[in-house]
């Protein structure tokens, strides 16, 4: 979303991460997606990637909104996403796997970030200012991921707030353009 909304055109490489082309591994010894290839630039951190496209073309203020400030906390609350929360979204999300904790567990864990972001969309509609930024952007994914796993449990639980930011979010042009793009690659 960020590289679209910059305007900035790429060729997107589908990988399978089981069988991981070794041009991907030469740039990338990581060996994770996504990654960004610009002559001899080399970015594999999706942050990263959106902090670059974002400081060539910011047409919605995404970044050159925030305060020094807010660009700090925006960059802590996406670290607390990418990790704390992604981990016990992924066991959520695959709990078969994971067997030592039933799914409810794991989703107990992830509230504790949810609440956390609930408490403050209750003060203002998006995360860090009133307006959709960075972080709003980076987050949501994985929001909508954890919306996906018990929809009947996240439509009824008690986060309000969350689900209409989240809505509106999915609701946004940008969005649907990148995601059509991405079913059709996946064609
Ligand atoms: N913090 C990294 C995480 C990247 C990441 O873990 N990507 C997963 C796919 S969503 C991956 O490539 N996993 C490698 C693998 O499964 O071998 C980022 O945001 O770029």
């Amino acid at each position: 979303m960020a590289i679209f909304t910059a305007g900035i055109d790429v060729e997107l490489r589908e990988v399978s991460l089981k069988k991981k082309p070794q041009h991907m591994l030469d740039v990338s010894r990581k060996g994770t997606v996504p990654v960004l290839c610009d002559g001899t630039t080399v970015i594999d951190e999706s942050l990263d990637i959106m902090l670059w496209a974002l400081a060539i073309n910011d047409p919605d203020q995404w970044v050159s909104r925030y305060s020094e400030a807010e660009k700090a906390n925006a960059i802590q609350l996406i670290d607390e996403s990418d990790n704390d929360f992604k981990r016990w979204l992924d066991k959520y999300k695959y709990a078969d796997r994971h067997p030592e904790h039933e799914p409810e567990y794991y989703r107990h864990k992830c509230t504790n970030f949810l609440a956390k972001l609930d408490n403050s969309l209750q003060k203002q509609p998006h995360l860090i200012t009133s307006a959709i930024t960075l972080a709003d952007i980076a987050i949501f994914p994985f929001v909508r991921q954890f919306s996906k796993v018990d929809r009947d449990w996240f439509d009824l639980c008690d986060f309000k707030a969350l689900r209409i930011w989240l809505d509106t979010l999915l609701e946004l042009p940008v969005f649907k353009r990148v995601m059509a793009n991405h079913v059709k690659t996946h064609e």
